[in-house]
């Protein structure tokens, strides 16, 4: 049995105290493609979910507001605070609901959603990494809506951006495991070692990351691995793995939904916070990666597709058709084999993305990526046997096998020799 299999069938401990709106959100696109009468049905369909959605925001907003003891401030003087706007903070609902795949009609329930998050409380863990993930989603220069959610609204333990220091910081985890038991998201950054866990000691007491990990899980209502560190090891990880550094799943026995990338897109972290409070739950694919965000590949929605159809590829880094902003497939570009939303949410206030930067994707959300998509410049060529362990290249990431996996890469790297002999420069 594969550890995904294992994680999967692990029983909930713990709920948020409120009803799951989750079969829906698996099934509201069999519901859109099997409607046989048109639009009536997914009319129904969409109304019936909406309803649900909303009676369980109505009963979330019956839970004590996490801000009330502290600043007292809601998440609507906040945004009045950094002087944004109502109409802003509605197009921002607008966005993560078109990026969460939900009809443009559900934008107020984000909005909602967005609104009720004092009444989730996070606890986010450091364990082994580079702090990539926190600075993504809360250090931007200009704080957006998506960190303000979490700086000031929802955010019960941070080690990076908290105060409290040594047996003060320890005593304030645990008062939050306590005081928001089986209500709490536990949202963990970096790599843990397993076995032998002393590699990695945290806080005043000691304690191991991984005992620190089992203890927060216990008590938590919603767990993710934030970034590619907690989610597959990571950089930690890559070989030779001195610290034996594991993936959360392989660390505590509950269900984990991950968010990979090095960093993730602040948007995907953000965005899966809010279909947890939307609907408890939401569709994940073979890697635990909410599909919604990584069910398409790179390579489908990257704006150089055109050149790499047309067999224009980049042959070294400052060509002319690197100028010309041809496909950068030959200069090591995993596109192909990487499951992420980057084209269409883009880093550092939606400006960029690697490949838009002139840079190949090095699949930085991908599971052992370090190891098996490396060397990043090189294309992978006849290596794809043995890259993902079978699977992870073909953008039906559930049901792909070898056979699939590898006749699109040889598809590939034939298209790319071909047009390379047609196409020289
Ligand atoms: Fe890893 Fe994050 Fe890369 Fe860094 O969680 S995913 S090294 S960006 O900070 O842990
Ligand atoms: Fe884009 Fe890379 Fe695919 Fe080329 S190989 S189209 S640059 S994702
Ligand atoms: Fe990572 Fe590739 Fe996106 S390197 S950030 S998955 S373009």
């Amino acid at each position: 049995m594969s550890k995904h299999e294992t994680t999967h069938r692990m029983p909930h401990t713990n709920t948020m105290l409120l009803d799951s709106a989750s079969s829906d959100t698996a099934n509201i696109a069999l519901d859109y493609s099997q409607n046989p009468k048109g639009d009536n049905l997914t009319f129904h369909t969409k109304q019936s979910l909406f309803n649900k959605v909303k009676k369980r925001l109505d009963k979330l907003a019956k839970l004590p507001s996490l801000r009330d003891e502290k600043n007292g401030k809601d998440l609507k003087e906040v945004l009045q605070e950094k002087g944004i706007q109502r109409r802003d903070f509605m197009k921002w609902a607008a966005v993560v609901t078109a990026s969460i795949g939900l009809p443009a009609t559900f934008a107020p329930l984000t909005a909602r959603a967005a609104e009720l998050a004092d009444r989730v409380p996070i606890i986010w863990l450091h364990m082994a990494e580079c702090t990539g993930c926190s600075e993504s989603l809360l250090r931007s220069e200009d704080p957006g809506i998506d960190s303000i959610i979490f700086d000031y609204v929802s955010m019960e333990y941070h080690e990076t951006i908290m105060a409290a220091s040594g047996h003060q910081a320890e005593k304030s985890l645990e008062d939050a495991v306590k005081k928001y038991n089986g209500r709490y998201v536990m949202m963990v950054e970096g790599g843990i070692p397993k076995d032998t866990e002393y590699f990695l000691t945290i806080g005043a007491s000691g304690r191991t990351g991984a005992e620190e990990c089992r203890h927060v899980a216990e008590h938590a209502a919603a767990i993710f691995a934030i970034g590619t560190c907690s989610s597959f090891g990571g950089v930690q990880a890559a070989a030779p793995n001195p610290t034996n550094a594991h993936p959360l799943s392989d660390i505590i026995d509950k269900k984990v939904i991950n968010v990979p990338g090095c960093p993730p897109n602040e948007k995907n972290i953000v965005g899966t916070l809010m279909q947890h409070i939307l609907f408890g739950d939401m569709a994940l694919d073979a890697f635990h990666r909410p599909k919604w965000a990584y069910g398409h590949r790179i390579h489908d929605l990257c704006e150089r597709r055109g050149h790499f159809d047309a067999g224009e590829f980049v042959q070294h880094f400052g060509d002319e058709n690197a100028k010309n902003g041809y496909c950068l497939y030959k200069v090591g570009c995993k596109g192909p084999y990487t499951f992420n939303n980057c084209s269409k949410l883009r880093f550092n206030s939606h400006t960029n993305w690697p490949i838009g930067a002139g840079h190949g994707c090095i699949g930085c959300s991908e599971p052992h990526f370090w190891d098996t998509m490396s060397p990043f410049e090189v294309p992978l060529g006849n290596r794809y046997q043995t890259a993902f362990r079978g699977a992870g290249a073909d953008h039906t990431a559930d049901r792909v096998g070898m056979v699939v996996l590898g006749a699109t890469a040889i598809g590939i790297a034939a298209h790319a020799m071909l047009s390379g002999a047609i196409k020289p420069k």
